[in-house]
């Protein structure tokens, strides 16, 4: 791949963006790229398709770039962390509409973009992103260091996940060089959860169903825990990682009443079990280790279609 994505800069009006309801590397790397448009004096435009508001433990992110008010139509976009043009949301006429799109993702064969800078091996996007900016021999600050850490950790599940490279820690240890803060952005994501939250894990907790013969664990949060803790679905984002405790549980599946009575589920594998493809049952998409989907079916048959499948694999 010889493009450069600075061959674009210059052709604006520019709009930053990423999938839908934002996760920290979707955040990061399209903050990151921000943040470096700002320091070469060029005018770009990011916002993304919110149901609610932004994560409140990715807020040492620069939210406050955040555009109020878009154009009608871009020359250029950046889309980061996102597949597909419908998991851009509100957002998807506004690049679909533009001249060019440049797509810079992890996942597994992105359909659109006029350019693709993709790796479905990296671990984050924003380490995708990283390898482009030094490749086009750009300095990352403290604050761009900051943004691409965000996105390594979370993508990582903190350096864990099997996508954890020896790459993964030569970026980070890079990133920390330029002054990324490493333990004050960790402590933000995973060390400090609103009350409420923690009060509506233990309920979560209370549900977990642990199928021992397929190795699958599943729990749901349902419309009235949000009412009952007075508390946003995002706020929500790090439960399925609690369901995915459960020891000698392969794959973890976390659902999630929305306001229409459909559900959203976000699945998690331990081993090299792919919930990729149980998301792809129902057009969700993501990676081999961490994916989702919504459907509009009910929670029994939700579950009873994934262990079905699960068997079908084992
Ligand atoms: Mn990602």
């Amino acid at each position: 791949m010889n493009e450069q994505i600075s061959t674009f800069f210059e052709k604006g009006p520019i709009f930053i963006t990423g999938h839908v309801n934002p996760d920290g590397d979707a955040l990061g790397s399209s903050f990151c790229l921000k943040i470096l448009l700002n320091k070469e004096n060029i005018d770009a435009d990011i916002n993304f398709d919110i149901e609610n508001k932004l994560p409140s433990n990715l807020d040492h992110l620069p939210y406050e770039l955040i555009t109020k008010k878009l154009q009608s139509s871009y020359e250029t976009v950046f889309v980061f962390d996102c597949g597909n043009p419908g998991r851009l949301g509100r957002y998807e006429d506004i690049v679909l509409k533009a001249k060019n799109i440049i797509v810079i993702d992890h996942h597994i064969n992105p359909t659109f973009g006029s350019l693709q800078i993709v790796d479905s091996d990296a671990a984050s996007t924003t380490q995708v992103l990283y390898r482009q900016l030094l490749k086009e021999k750009y300095e990352i600050d403290k604050d761009m260091a900051d943004c691409l850490l965000t996105g390594l950790i979370t993508d990582t599940g903190r350096f864990q996940y099997p996508n954890t490279t020896t790459e993964v820690f030569n970026i980070a240890s890079e990133l920390l060089k330029q002054g990324a803060d490493i333990s004050s952005i960790s402590e933000n994501i995973y060390g400090s959860i609103e009350f409420n939250a923690l009060k509506l894990q233990s309920e979560i907790i209370n549900r977990i169903i642990f199928d021992e013969d397929i190795k699958f664990t599943y729990s749901t949060i349902y419309q009235k825990d949000y009412k009952k803790y007075n508390i946003d679905a995002e706020e929500t984002d790090f439960l399925i990682d609690v369901v995915r405790l459960v020891r000698g549980a392969d794959i973890a599946l976390l659902l999630k009443e929305q306001v229409d009575g459909t559900f959203k589920g976000s699945l998690r594998s331990r081993n090299n079990f792919n919930v990729q493809e149980l998301s792809a049952i129902f057009d969700g998409g993501g990676h081999k280790a961490a994916s989702g989907f919504s459907s509009s079916s009910s929670q029994e048959d939700i579950i009873e279609i994934i262990k079905n499948e699960i068997r079908t694999k084992l």
